[in-house]
């Protein structure tokens, strides 16, 4: 059976032009909103048991466009083996938001640190290893424009999906939240995949309906959840929803602080 590898990513990370170096297809490189909303489906070169899906370029795995529910749908029913998130390494803190989402969902994910030609002309510094052992995936530094690195993601990305390995968990949140999702999935986990738990708890915890009313939890477990819930936002004065984002968020910016260095205006700087 053909290896099936999602491309997903931020809109501008570079997605379309690194779709149609990936597959040899010649397709039309824009911004229009919904070009890729249809997911195009073109073969790896250099691997024709390998498809490579384009996936619309979003900026979070919520549900509030139509390009995040069809993301979101996309990879919870048609299980990709893979995905290869592609990262404009110009622009890291605001591509590694859906990142931390993505390594939750439950399937292997590598990194393409795309637009490295840019980070490079920019002047920054970005220690690969470190991030790829901070996020738990393979980083592999591309620039799709220029096709250099292409040959090491095609690599990375199929051994990544004949492997199978998931990767382990994405971001770490507070203690007192991780006590909260630990409730949550003692109350779903007979419910929810298990490959998507991570995916399914943490959203549950932001209340997202899609996700409830897919579960299709019974009553008492639903007014359960509710309370674990609402507990935590008491006590940190906010929504559940929004705690999640400044977590992710503080997450990030201890990430980049350690991977990322710039230099600006001739003098190295740390985020
Ligand atoms: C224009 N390096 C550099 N330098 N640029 C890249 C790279 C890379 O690695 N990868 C992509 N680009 P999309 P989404 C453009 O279209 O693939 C460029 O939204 C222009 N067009 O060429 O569309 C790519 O699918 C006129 O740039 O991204 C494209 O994710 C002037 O990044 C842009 C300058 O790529 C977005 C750029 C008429």
């Amino acid at each position: 059976m053909a290896v099936s590898i999602a491309l997903a990513g931020n809109p501008n990370s570079g997605k379309t032009t690194m779709f149609n170096v990936l597959t040899g297809s010649s397709q039309y490189v824009g911004n229009r909103p919904g070009v890729t909303v249809e997911g195009k489906v073109g073969q790896m070169r250099n691997y024709p048991d390998v498809n490579v899906v384009d996936l619309p370029g979003i900026y979070s795995l919520s549900p509030y466009t139509m390009e995040e529910v069809v993301t979101r749908n996309y990879l919870i029913d048609e299980h990709p083996d893979a995905i290869i998130n592609l990262v404009d390494a110009s622009n890291i803190e605001r591509n590694l938001y859906l990142t931390t989402q993505l390594c939750e969902v439950g399937f292997p994910v590598v990194i393409a640190l795309n637009m490295m030609d840019v980070a490079e002309k920019n002047g920054d510094t970005i220690h690969i290893d470190k991030l790829s052992q901070m996020l738990g995936c393979d980083v592999i530094p591309t620039s799709a424009l220029k096709e250099k690195g292409l040959d090491e993601l095609c690599e990375a990305a199929v051994h990544a999906a004949k492997k199978g390995q998931a990767v382990f968990g994405g971001c770490r949140f507070s203690p007192r939240i991780e006590t909260a999702l630990s409730q949550i999935e003692a109350l779903i986990s007979d419910t929810a995949e298990k490959l998507h738990m991570r995916w399914f708890v943490v959203k549950v915890f932001e209340r997202d309906q899609r996700v409830m009313e897919s579960l299709n939890l019974p009553e008492d477990r639903q007014k359960k959840i509710d309370k674990i819930i609402t507990k935590c936002e008491q006590e940190f004065d906010d929504e559940s929803d929004s705690i999640i984002i400044n977590e992710r968020y503080e997450y990030i910016t201890a990430l980049v602080k350690q991977c990322v260095i710039r230099h600006e205006l001739g003098t190295t700087v740390s985020d």
